[in-house]
């Protein structure tokens, strides 16, 4: 077997990872690659920005990585790799969303999955690293997407609408399906506050069947970083399992309560993210691939 045809084997699942990388404080690839790698595939990262910790800390250094990637890029294409699939998170400018959509026209076949986690911002505001352009940019490379993981500040942001401290479930309803219409067959809010308080909501849409899944668990307070990426992550690795799409939402979570719950009772700093050292071993199985 020559060195091309290698490369393009996939004996273990691949995904070509798109997030920056924080030196400090779990989020992006230092949650996505070991979550992925628990789960038994291989992780192709993209680095899309290098950050000395994640924007919860005042000032980090970042370096943008934008006029790279092409030229990273164009080795993979000459590599002839394939991924089983694409997955995007944290990207360092609004120019990266017109670099990642010609990946994925490049690299998908029919069954690439490509999953898009539009992070743009959280608690109601973007993040202090984003601005305009890149909601708008955002919006179009969520239409050729499969699947769209945003956050209840996202979803707002991605549709052009309000943030409300509390939302109600028939609004975030429609909120599910009007981003499946504009491509993505799955779409599921995360972190949607309960008008009642005191809870958080996931919501998931499936466009083939017309089908809600409704999750609700009990809130804790404090924001984690990188809870986002661990959901998608699990999400993603269950997929690539064979679950199903409610039960992989079940087990993403799941999976995400448990960290956040056993970091609070390790009174860790929320923005040093979830203590998923402790948890990750629950993600392994023996014959996951
Ligand atoms: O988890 C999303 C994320 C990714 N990357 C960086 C971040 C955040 C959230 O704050 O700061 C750098």
């Amino acid at each position: 077997m020559d060195n091309i045809s290698c490369c393009g084997s996939t004996v273990i699942k691949r995904v070509a990872a798109f997030h920056d990388i924080s030196g400090f404080g779990r989020s992006s690839l230092t949650v996505v690659i070991p979550v992925l790698t628990s789960m038994g595939y291989e992780v192709c990262p993209v680095p899309t920005a290098v950050l000395s910790s994640n924007t919860a800390y005042p000032s980090p250094y970042i370096i943008d990585l934008t006029n790279h990637l092409s030229d990273y890029l164009h080795h993979w294409r000459r590599l002839r790799l394939r991924f089983d699939a694409i997955y995007s998170g944290y990207l360092g400018s609004s120019a990266q969303c017109d670099i990642l959509e010609r990946f994925i026209t490049n690299f998908r076949n029919d069954d690439t999955l490509v999953l898009v986690d539009p992070v743009l911002g959280d608690n109601g505001s973007l993040y202090s690293s984003m601005g305009e352009e890149m909601v708008l940019k955002m919006r179009n490379l969520v239409r050729i997407a499969d699947i769209i993981t945003p956050n209840y500040t996202e979803s707002q942001l991605l549709l052009g609408k309000e943030y409300k401290e509390f939302v109600g479930i028939e609004e975030v309803k429609r909120n599910v399906r009007t981003l499946s219409e504009l491509g993505p067959a799955v779409v599921i809010i995360t972190g949607v506050p309960s008008t009642t308080g005191g809870e958080t909501t996931t919501i998931m849409y499936e466009r083939k069947t017309d089908k809600y899944t409704i999750r609700s668990c009990k809130m804790i307070d404090g924001h984690y970083e990188g809870t986002g990426d661990t959901f998608a992550s699990v999400f993603l690795g269950s997929l690539l399992r064979g679950e199903s799409f409610v039960a992989a939402m079940e087990m993403s979570a799941q999976f995400v309560y448990e960290g956040i719950s056993l970091t609070r009772d390790a009174c860790s700093d929320p923005r040093e993210g979830i203590l998923q050292e402790r948890l990750l071993k629950t993600l392994v199985t023996l014959d996951s691939n």
